[in-house]
């Protein structure tokens, strides 16, 4: 296993993604002055222009640290920066010592004010490539066929801290960045296409009750505790939106394959000012699947950084993410209603059947950012950044969030300027007139910002409503008293939390009556269980009945009767077939597993697009009789089943013999325990082999396994269970079953528990 001889590794064609730097690191701390390292090729930057919009002609990463040698911030080149300026070796610091005092002073201030809601988060550069079929109802230059542009996109969890795990039950955010010919458009979404709420003066409510409790300021980044179900039950818009969160979509497989919708309904308005009211979503190539619970649970764990881990390494291993965009069309008539539905109200939703996703364009994530705080951490993102062809509509959640966003990026980004960072620049010379405040990076020239001036020669001048890229609102008419009222139509509370649940499978069903019942198990108020079970007993009887049954609690009678619309069956997540491009394949492989096959079977799951990761007792390298090695990725100690999409069994390594040395075997009580204690007691296998195989069996993945290593199955059968002669015939038999997403007839079988 061990090779001292690094130069006998393998050049490996297949990217294993995620070392740190484009180059390897040496042993000892390198001594011969060097320029800093270029970024890895999977990373890009805002591009380069000035704080105006100019463009400039520079390298990619002209904003980076350039100095060969460590400098003070105002470039002066300092020799030492490991000992403090002391009165004598061992004597007092200098106040004098500046380099201390800039240095720690710095960071000290490194941190901003982290985001109210959706503070942890991922970031990706990409491109949205328009198709043009929306360019005969919006006159939007981006969505003319075949324009491309330039996109940020920050995906995000809602509820927990910036620190916070990735796989926590919680709506995610989909905030999309075009910097288009036209300015920027932002299309701020979510993965779920509702809200829990109607009017934006909810917000810092339900806000509130989801975040931590004040008191204890627990939990973290999770709906189940005692505030939130409180605000919920006895808030009911909220139940639809509740309902996808219980759902599986509350915890999604990975942001590569999470939908994305716009929430609210969107005016777009053609070149004549026709105008047409859409819905947007986003439609992931790869489809929509999620985590089981259990396994979310584990991730939480063993990975806290899992969503931005695979978004990364998908990009990196070339795996690039794409989503095609897509509108539901709607006339844009005066009650805005469509079929009965209020497109007003951002608590409910049209159904695919009754206006179908016309896709519009192709969005593809294909760089990391280069600095997660300079791109991910300081992206300003907000509702208001409209371009000619896009406005909003009466939406109140909608238009309370007009107001928001400009007001939190002022505390959060230090001040008003927060557009000239450069991730927020836009793409096209800007002249706003704005002037001054904090970090103000603009140099302006002219001595009049000021409208009318005639200092400045007149400038800057106005396009004139007709003017090319002109944003001109819609002039819709406006009537009514001043209330505090919303429409009748927005009372209706249950009947699309009952059209959700009616349309999914049995299998999701039960997870998400597991979900429920675990979330309520873990409230301690005895009245908040019973009110949330009403709103239960509202949206459908079996439910309630399940939830009650979980918590032992009686079952109460609905307070509501309603009338059932027709299922959709495009909100369920199964049925379907699905590519799969950047699946994790671990293959678990012993000393005597032959290479000429390990490596067959990493090259068919290269070509297949999808990432094979080597699992061996330890790490370092298998080497052949040939003097050929191949790297393992993950060690008996490191691998958990959770990782991995499916696992493929190549070899079955033993337990290990007493260890020599202080090692990992040593010290892990499943290993001590091995000869003895279940599963797998007596067959001489590593247990944490055989948990990792009953952890994959849990959680419904797709199992292969050749030669030694269908010894690990135990005999085991059944659907997702592929065992083959060859290494590569398993490859071919497990991508079919792969692009399923999961093995879903192994949850339906009698006896195994769906969650
Ligand atoms: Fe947000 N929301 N929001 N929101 N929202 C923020 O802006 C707010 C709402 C969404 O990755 C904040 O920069 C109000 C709906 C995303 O940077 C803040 C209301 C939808 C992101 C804010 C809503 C969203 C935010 C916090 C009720 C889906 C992350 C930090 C009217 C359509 C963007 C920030 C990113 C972020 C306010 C409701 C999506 C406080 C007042 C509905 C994806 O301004």
């Amino acid at each position: 296993m061990i090779n001292d001889d690094q130069s006998q590794t393998n050049g490996d064609d297949i990217t294993i993604p995620g070392a740190p730097g484009v180059e390897p690191a040496s042993l000892e701390e390198p001594t011969s002055p060097r320029p800093p390292l270029p970024p890895k090729p999977d990373q890009s930057a805002p591009v380069i222009g000035t704080a105006t919009g100019k463009r400039l002609d520079a390298e990619p990463d002209a904003r980076a640290q350039a100095s060969t040698y460590l400098t003070t911030s105002q470039g002066v080149r300092m020799p030492d920066t490991d000992h403090s300026l002391k009165a004598g070796p061992r004597g007092p610091v200098l106040i004098q010592d500046h380099h201390l005092r800039e240095k720690i002073t710095h960071f000290d201030h490194e941190r901003i004010p982290e985001r109210v809601v959706h503070a942890r988060g991922t970031g990706a550069h990409g491109v949205f490539r328009s198709y043009g079929t929306a360019a005969n109802i919006s006159r939007a230059a981006f969505l003319a066929a075949d324009a491309e542009t330039e996109v940020f996109v920050r995906f995000s969890t809602v509820v927990g801290f910036r620190g916070s795990p990735d796989a926590v039950r919680d709506t995610r955010g989909f905030a999309v960045k075009f910097y288009t010919d036209e300015g920027n458009f932002d299309l701020v979404g979510n993965n779920m296409p509702v809200f829990f709420i109607q009017d934006a003066i909810k917000f810092p409510d339900v806000g509130h009750a989801a975040k931590p409790e004040p008191a204890r300021e627990i939990p973290q980044a999770q709906s189940a505790h005692d505030t939130f179900w409180d605000f919920v039950s006895l808030h009911t818009e909220a139940q639809h939106h509740v309902m996808w969160q219980m759902s599986d979509r509350g915890i999604p497989r990975s942001y590569r394959m999470m939908e994305g919708f716009g929430i609210h309904t969107f005016r777009l308005v053609d070149i004549d000012g026709k105008t047409t009211l859409v819905k947007f979503h986003w439609k992931p190539k790869l489809g929509a699947h999620s985590l089981i619970w259990e396994e979310a649970q584990m991730v939480n764990g063993a990975d806290p950084d899992y969503h931005r881990r695979d978004l990364y390494d998908a990009i990196e291993s070339g795996a690039f993410p794409e989503y095609e965009l897509g509108i539901q069309t709607f006339p844009d008539t005066e009650d805005q209603m469509f079929e009965g539905i209020d497109l007003l109200d951002p608590t409910k939703i049209v159904p695919e059947e009754l206006a179908p996703v016309q896709p519009i364009g192709l969005l593809t994530l294909n760089a990391a950012p280069t600095n997660f705080f300079a791109e991910v951490e300081q992206v300003a993102f907000h509702p208001g950044h409209l371009v000619p062809g896009i406005d909003v509509t009466n939406d109140p959640l909608l238009q309370g969030r007009l107001f928001s966003y400009i007001d939190t990026q002022i505390t959060r980004l230090g001040g008003p300027n927060f557009a000239q960072i450069p991730v927020n620049r836009p793409h096209v010379e800007t002249n706003d007139m704005l002037r001054d405040g904090l970090h103000q990076h603009a140099v302006h020239a002219g001595n009049a910002p000021y409208k009318p001036n005639s200092i400045d020669g007149g400038c800057p001048f106005m396009i004139g409503a007709a003017g090319e890229g002109a944003y001109v609102e819609v002039p819709e008419a406006v009537h009514g008293d001043k209330v505090r009222e919303s429409p009748a139509t927005f009372e209706d509370h249950f009947s699309q939390a009952r059209l959700f649940w009616r349309s999914m499978t049995r299998v999701e069903q039960a997870h998400i009556i597991n979900a429920y019942t675990f979330e309520l198990g873990k409230c301690y108020e005895k009245g908040v269980k019973e009110r949330q079970l009403v709103a239960l007993a509202n949206i459908d009887a079996k439910l309630c009945a399940s939830v009650a049954a979980g918590l032992g609690l009686h079952v109460p009678d609905p307070t509501v009767s309603i009338t059932d619309a027709a299922p959709s069956p495009a909100l369920s997540q199964l049925g379907k077939s699905w590519p799969v491009d950047g699946r994790v394949v671990g293959i678990i492989v012993d000393e005597n597993t032959d290479l000429s096959e390990l490596e067959a079977v990493r090259h068919a799951i290269d070509e297949q697009g999808m990432l094979p990761l080597v699992i061996a007792a330890t790490g370092g390298e298998l080497v052949g009789t040939d003097g050929t090695a191949i790297s393992v990725q993950r060690s008996l100690l490191t691998a958990k089943s959770v990782e991995f999409d499916a696992v493929i069994f190549g070899g079955a390594p033993p337990v290990p013999g007493p260890a020599p040395t202080f090692s990992s075997a040593s010290v892990d009580a499943k290993v001590a325990a091995g000869e003895t204690a279940k599963p797998g007691a007596g067959s001489g296998i590593d247990p944490r082999v055989r948990m990792l195989f009953d952890e994959a069996f849990r959680h419904a993945k797709v199992i292969g396994a050749w030669g030694d290593g269908i010894q690990v199955l135990d005999g085991v059968t059944g659907p997702g269970i592929v065992t083959t002669e060859g290494s590569t015939e398993v490859v071919t038999e497990l991508v079919p079953l792969l692009a399923e997403h999961r093995v879903w007839k192994r949850l339906r079988a009698p006896g195994v528990t769906v969650a």
